[in-house]
């Protein structure tokens, strides 16, 4: 067996903080590794990066995710007792709860409800000096996620709501004010789903029986229980808040329209396949989730190298998806490499890897998908607008990397 190379600091914490998208893919390259021990929040974890380094970690009888998320990100990001923090049956049981929302019909519901109120918003932009594309896209998925998923929201909390649940994750790496704000926006936001649970269940109020708040109202646990109304909101919250988080994707695609202009062009001619491989490499090259966290189940040897039973590891997503061995010239944004993609599901990881039903891979990556194809269709071809001169440089170190100013577009109205 080989001793794992160790990072020397004392503790890595600031350094990871500095840099969260590159912490780990920097170190192996230094310490020309695939694995190496560091020290966060004092605590000894084990960082891998790879292909081979994801098809382990996904290993459902190596890894367990009970109690793995900092408790910051927890109370922020997460919430406590939902489908993020468990294992084995039961976490299937509640994956596949998830899952039943995701057909190709309900997907194409939210596109369609999605692209009419970006069509609606668009209309209004003619009246602005000024649109930021991050925070139009940010209300735009709150109004279509809550009426596909049967949550009740006034026009008139639109706002509001949209900024509740975007501080859950554009705050969650954040100390300080922002993180307090994010701790009371989840609460907040747990309180409106937990009411609006509770009328389900007693009938008040009744959304359709295929909509999200639906089914996690009435759906049951093995032992044939209804979930707690809290741990209830925590899931519908995480139907809502992961949905609004594309818009961190959707910021990402007109970045990319804007520095390649020559693909932009093409879209604006092409077909739905040149708008998938966009999208997916929009997905591969930008940095969304730094890295996911797992704790091993009991000790065991990988590559040579001892994993302690209970040790936390943390798995390189973005740093997979720049991986040279994976990837040719992965600095390069470039389309045409998913012309002919295996669909290899260790390799292209942003939102987690494996099996959408076994393990934690995100379900929500289709939907995201689809949502990229409407907004950059809409870019290329149903509105026109300057980019003003502003500073367009992908913060790397931001949580999550989008320019400082949010993409400014001036002089936005309908192409129509
Ligand atoms: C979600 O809402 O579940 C996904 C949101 C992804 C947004 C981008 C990443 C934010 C990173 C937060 C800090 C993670 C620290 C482990």
């Amino acid at each position: 067996m080989s001793e794992l190379p160790i990072e020397t600091n004392l503790d890595s914490t600031l350094a990871l903080a500095r840099d969260p998208y590159r912490f780990i893919s920097s170190r192996c390259e230094t310490l020309n590794t695939d694995a190496f021990e560091t020290r966060l929040l004092l605590q000894k974890v084990i960082c891998i990066r790879g292909e081979e380094a994801a098809k382990v970690f996904y290993d459902t009888s190596r890894f367990s995710r009970v109690g793995v998320a900092p408790s910051r990100i927890a109370k922020t990001l997460f919430g406590r007792g939902g489908v993020q923090g468990m294992d084995g049956k039961a976490h299937c049981h509640r994956k596949m709860m998830f899952m039943s929302l995701l057909t190709e019909d309900k997907i194409g519901g939210l596109t369609q409800l999605a692209r009419n109120i970006w069509n609606r918003r668009v209309l209004q932009w003619s009246r602005k000096d000024r649109v930021v594309l991050y925070r139009q896209a940010q209300e735009v998925l709150t109004e279509a996620v809550c009426q596909w998923a049967g949550v009740p929201l006034d026009p008139a909390d639109v706002a509001r709501r949209t900024s509740e649940l975007v501080a859950l994750f554009d705050y969650a790496g954040n100390i300080g004010p922002k993180h307090w704000w994010a701790r009371l926006a989840r609460k907040r936001n747990e309180a409106w789903l937990r009411g609006i649970i509770k009328q389900i269940r007693t009938g008040t109020y009744q959304p359709p029986e295929d909509t999200a708040a639906f089914i996690v109202a009435n759906h049951r646990d093995l032992d044939g229980n209804l979930l707690d109304a809290q741990i209830a909101a925590v899931e519908l919250n995480n139907i809502l808040r992961p949905t609004v988080a594309v818009s961190v994707y959707i910021v990402q695609c007109a970045h990319a329209l804007h520095e390649h202009p020559v693909i932009r062009e093409q879209l604006a001619d092409g077909s739905p396949d040149d708008l998938h491989c966009f999208v997916q490499e929009v997905r591969r090259y930008y940095p969304f989730f730094p890295f996911a966290g797992a704790k091993a189940k009991e000790s065991f040897e990988w590559q040579g190298y001892h994993f302690p039973s209970g040790r936390k590891v943390l798995l390189d997503l973005y740093g997979t998806n720049h991986d040279p061995r994976i990837w040719d010239r992965p600095d390069e944004f470039d389309p045409e490499r998913f012309r002919e993609w295996d669909g290899n599901p260790f390799t292209l990881i942003p939102q987690g890897g494996g099996d959408h039903y076994e393990n934690h891979r995100c379900p929500g990556e289709w939907i995201a998908i689809e949502q990229m194809k409407v907004a950059s269709d809409l870019l290329v071809s149903g509105c026109v607008y300057d980019v003003p001169a502003q500073d367009l440089q992908i913060a790397m170190t931001r949580l999550p990397a989008i320019p400082a100013e949010h993409f400014v577009m001036t002089n936005a109205r309908s192409a129509g």
